[in-house]
């Protein structure tokens, strides 16, 4: 069984984020994801506006997700991919070549990032309404 894994906030979910949740899966048979908690959150300068547990219930109702675990800081992701056997971490383009040093672990795969929609993009257009 190929496993992937992805990280994220996920926040106000969209079509860009399950744009790249299903190009994960397709690139295997088992779709991991680490969410980010609300603590963890803060440390990257985010506020979202569902919980973590709220953004957990919402990713693993989706049908490209298998499981879902909890991201609470930035160094956890080879202990991650060692634990749960990962064979290919994905990520947005948008990060590309910052977590290059998994690829003594694992496939390291960047997807282009899906144009014209963002978390940041819906808050303030709501905000302006
Ligand atoms: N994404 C995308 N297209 C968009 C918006 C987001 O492909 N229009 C992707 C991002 O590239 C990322 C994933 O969706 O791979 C989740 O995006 P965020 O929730 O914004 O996550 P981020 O804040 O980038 O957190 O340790 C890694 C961090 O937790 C990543």
């Amino acid at each position: 069984m190929k496993k992937v894994i992805t990280y994220g906030t996920f926040d106000l979910l969209h079509w860009g984020h399950i744009n790249i949740l299903k190009r994960a899966k397709e690139m295997g048979d088992y779709l991991v994801v680490a969410i980010s908690t609300d603590e963890f959150n803060r440390l990257k300068h985010k506020e979202s506006y569902h919980s973590f547990e709220n953004r957990k219930l919402i990713l693993e109702s989706i049908r490209y997700v298998d499981e879902v675990i909890a991201e609470n800081n930035w160094d956890q992701k080879i202990s991650d991919v060692q634990e749960h056997q990962i064979d290919t971490f994905v990520m947005g383009d948008d990060w590309k070549g910052e977590f290059d040093f998994l690829k003594e672990y694992c496939e390291v795969v960047y997807l282009s990032r899906t144009e014209g929609i963002s978390t940041s993009q819906i808050k303030t257009e709501l905000g302006n309404g």
